[in-house]
């Protein structure tokens, strides 16, 4: 009886464990209810499981999306670009925040389904274009193809921040950017790199203190499938 009891307790532990990495690093809202939650099953998991996906890894996934508890089909990736799996940066608002919250930690193979609810997904308004309706629960069923490092992971973050101080002056991207444009080789008018900086920091620096700090550098910028 005592065991049972402990089991169940652990069991428990192991559940809100989940959860808490499946809410992942969502800042607003804090913890929040069960509605906001995104609630993943998993479905396949191939041996060995590595790399795990995360936040600003670049992945590259096939999903499918529907409606209605899952009677009608919204979004097939494998009938558009080709039927091309999709590249995006996992976790900084390429995709809706149930998705960028409910692949993580996912490794290539591995298939999952996901429920995600509306304030993880198009909320009140909906999204007219891919026909969803207010308040739409979603289903993803999504299979990952490949994990690599993006160019919003905590390596590149490291590689810019020459002075460890885990934010990025002017003067760091500015050397960055130097560096990626000799790299490419393209000619350009030197204003067209005072041009980039400014859009990084107008984009990017959102308390306006002249640095972009971590959390700045992984924010969510916009809400698309
Ligand atoms: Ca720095
Ligand atoms: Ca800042």
């Amino acid at each position: 009886m005592r065991v049972a009891r402990r089991l169940g307790l652990l069991c428990l532990q192991a559940l809100a464990l989940l959860s808490l990495q499946a809410q992942g690093q969502e800042a607003a809202g804090g913890p929040g209810d069960e509605a906001d939650q995104v609630q993943v099953e998993v479905l396949y998991v191939p041996e060995p499981c590595e790399p795990k996906s995360k936040k600003g890894d670049l992945v590259n996934a096939h999903y499918d999306g529907y409606l209605d508890g899952g009677k009608s089909k919204f979004y097939c990736s494998r009938t558009q670009n080709d039927g091309h799996p999709k590249w995006f940066v996992l976790g900084v608002g390429q995709v809706i925040k149930g998705l960028d919250i409910a692949m993580l930690n996912m490794c290539p193979g591995e298939k999952r389904k996901v429920i995600i609810p509306p304030s993880l997904a198009y909320g009140k308004q909906g999204y007219e274009p891919a026909k969803i309706p207010p308040n739409a629960t979603l289903i993803f069923e999504i299979e990952l193809y490949a994990v690599t490092k993006g160019p919003r992971s905590v390596e590149a973050f490291s590689q810019i921040d020459m002075d460890s101080d885990k934010k990025l002056s002017r003067d760091e991207i500015n050397h960055y950017l130097k560096k990626e444009f000799e790299r490419d080789g393209k000619k350009r008018d030197p204003s067209v790199h005072e041009d980039v900086l400014a859009d990084i920091f107008k984009k990017n620096d959102h308390d306006g203190d002249g640095f972009i700090s971590a959390r700045e550098y992984n924010v969510y910028q916009h809400d698309e499938l």
